[in-house]
């Protein structure tokens, strides 16, 4: 064959080689295990199995099953919050042994009999998602900063993370808006797996970190959320920012109850391609958070391109189910590119389905969406972050794959 030739037919069956970014030992996702071809959807069912099984084993350990049912009170409720648009409940989740309730902050847009909904953690508990003075300072272990010491959260945090949750806008958009702190399920610190839901569980059995135990926590909601009856729970979207970008992942991988998947500037661990060395590496993260992953996965520290299994499958666990992936063009630490490349590796699995994924293996410009397919993506301009922009683009993208 002519050289020019076998050109031509490389570029027009790979869509995007990745050995120029240290990438040549990715995984294939249409690939047993064994390195037989996956070519069906029944085979992906079954390949599926074995991808969920390597990330539990390798990366994010075992969890325990998800409990049945919910035991859960209604804590307080009024009809006229945001100016009146919106209800808003708090409701106390209860979970076997743990000694504290999860704390659910939920906002319904009045008039919307069902509500679609957003669920996801914040970072600094319920009282910095808005500046109403009525929401309960935690009473759970804060990381410090410039305000918190001690690990006690305070009331100079009120409002702290509004930016962040731009509610009136969710409201107003017709969706409902759920929220809770990640540190009622399990507090981000190494403490040997000893505290939150950890503790519930033995570990000999659940070899699950805390992202793996934020994710369930997340389920362990969505129990509740099936029973909400303003609440449409066959349109729940889980979403997340950075860390919990990754537990948003994760959480759409393993519990397909919801319906979309966010991750917002989720980087390493997250959206974004280990294997280009790009950013947070694995051992960063491993050395930083210790407890966010199973022991297993310090083995692949300064292994990132030679690792048997990559993100780009973990996004593809998420299919048929739409996802979407954000970044933002200032945010080299959770590698943009990575994390494009990786929402549009996974439309491979998207179009086994019949569905669309990503269209092009270049990256678009800033602030120019794809929302035409089940994976969305954009980039804003600016930090890490979750902002306005962001969430109007999720509220877009909802709307069209919830057909609403
Ligand atoms: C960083 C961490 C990232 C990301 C981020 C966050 O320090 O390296 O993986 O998760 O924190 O959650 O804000």
């Amino acid at each position: 064959m002519q050289v020019h030739k076998l050109y031509v037919l490389l570029i027009v069956f790979l869509p995007f080689t990745v050995e120029s970014q240290n990438c040549s030992g990715l995984p294939e996702l249409l690939k047993f295990n064994t390195g037989n071809a996956v070519t069906t959807i029944k085979a992906w069912e079954k390949h599926k199995k074995e991808l969920k099984k390597q990330f539990d084993e390798e990366m994010f350990g075992t969890q325990p099953p998800v409990p049945k049912g919910v035991r859960y009170k209604v804590v307080h409720e009024t009809a006229t919050a945001i100016g009146g648009k919106a209800s808003r409940k708090r409701v106390n989740l209860y979970l076997n042994n743990l000694d504290h309730p999860l704390e659910l902050l939920i906002y319904y847009p009045n008039g919307v009999k069902k509500a679609p909904a957003f669920l996801g953690y914040n970072f600094w508990g319920n009282h910095t998602v808005t500046f109403e003075t009525d929401i309960p300072v935690t009473a759970q272990w804060s990381r410090n900063n410039n305000i918190i010491q001690d690990h006690k959260a305070t009331d100079k945090m009120r409002g702290f993370s509004a930016s962040r949750w731009p509610v009136e806008a969710i409201i107003d958009a017709g969706f409902a808006l759920v929220t809770l702190y990640h540190g009622d399920v399990d507090p981000d610190f190494d403490d040997g797996f000893m505290n939150g839901v950890h503790g519930l569980y033995p570990r000999e059995k659940y070899s699950w970190g805390t992202i793996a135990a934020w994710s369930w926590g997340l389920s362990y909601v969505m129990n509740y959320l099936e029973k909400d009856n303003r609440i449409d729970a066959k349109k729940v979207a889980v979403v997340g920012h950075s860390r919990l970008g990754k537990v948003a992942l994760h959480a759409g991988a393993t519990d397909e109850r919801f319906a979309l998947t966010i991750s917002n500037n989720s980087g390493c661990g997250g959206a974004a391609l280990s294997c280009r060395k790009k950013g947070e590496t694995i051992k960063a993260i491993n050395d930083r958070f210790p407890h966010w992953f199973t022991a297993n996965f310090k083995k692949y520290n300064e292994k990132d391109d030679s690792m048997p299994f990559d993100q780009h499958q973990l996004i593809a666990l998420v299919a048929p189910r739409p996802v979407y992936v954000a970044s933002a063009d200032l945010d080299a630490w959770a590698d943009p590119e990575g994390e494009y490349l990786s929402a549009f590796l996974a439309g491979e699995v998207y179009r086994l389905y019949g569905l669309n994924g990503l269209k092009s293996d270049k990256m678009p410009a800033v602030h120019a969406p794809f929302h035409e397919g089940s994976v969305g993506y954009h980039i804003r301009a600016g930090k890490h972050d979750i902002t306005l922009y962001d969430w109007q683009q999720y509220i877009a993208f909802a709307t069209k794959r919830f057909c609403l």
